[in-house]
């Protein structure tokens, strides 16, 4: 099987099947990396990178940003999505059209047409960093897509079922890979594990992690 792909034809290794409703496409974002970094500069240059508190109490070891419309947040009264930012009570910055872009291609090249994000959860993790076992069920349409964008250091991402008992895979994201989250996938427990140490040619000692949502 071939895809079209800034118009080169790249042979089926590269679109790797990890569960129904999921699609892994290695280094799907690479051709756009600066144009990512840039985005990603500009956009922590107005919210910044924090480590936001859990409902349990708990900080997180992942810090986190938005862009969009809406963003997601977490702290004592539990997680919502909010039009602002709490830490300035400012809208998010807007999604860059490139951010948008590439996410709406991935859905489509995974076979969710017509994916419209209109949240970016932005995640920096740095060595030892972690994200536990969770579901993503804070948006509206469960129906739409999640698109993951990896960027600089390599992770441990754990992927598992409906229930968080059930056993869970794993699978190594590296830099410029994107995967696309929907179907039977789209409820599914995951996490990270915590991040090795490194050093990113572009990053540096970090991994970042763009999510891509359709929230409300
Ligand atoms: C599978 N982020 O922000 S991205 C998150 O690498 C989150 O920062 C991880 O989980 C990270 O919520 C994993 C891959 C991902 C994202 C959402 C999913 C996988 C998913 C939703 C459903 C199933
Ligand atoms: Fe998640």
């Amino acid at each position: 099987m071939t895809d079209l792909f800034d118009g080169f034809e790249i042979a089926g290794p590269a679109r790797q099947p990890l569960a129904p409703g999921a699609v892994l496409l290695r280094g799907f974002a690479q051709p756009h990396e600066t144009e990512l970094l840039a985005a990603i500069e500009a956009i922590t240059a107005q919210a910044p990178f924090r480590r936001m508190i859990t409902p349990g109490g708990h900080q997180m070891s992942v810090a986190m940003t938005n862009c969009g419309s809406v963003g997601w947040v977490t702290d004592r009264s539990g997680y919502r999505y909010d039009a602002c930012d709490p830490d300035t009570g400012r809208p998010w910055p807007a999604m860059p059209p490139l951010l948008r872009q590439l996410a709406e291609q991935a859905a489509n090249e995974a076979g969710f047409a017509a994916f419209a994000p209109d949240a970016c959860l932005i995640n920096c993790y740095e060595p030892g960093a972690k994200m536990s076992l969770h579901q993503d069920r804070d948006e509206r349409d469960i129906g739409a897509p999640i698109v993951s964008v990896s960027l600089g250091l390599p992770a441990t991402f754990l992927f598992g079922g409906l229930k968080r008992s059930d056993k869970t895979q794993r699978y190594q994201l590296a830099h410029g890979d994107v995967v696309v989250w929907g179907g039977p996938a789209r409820l599914a427990f995951h996490g990270v594990g915590p991040l090795a140490g490194g050093e990113h040619a572009r990053l540096g000692r970090r991994r970042i992690n763009l999510t891509f949502r359709r929230a409300q």
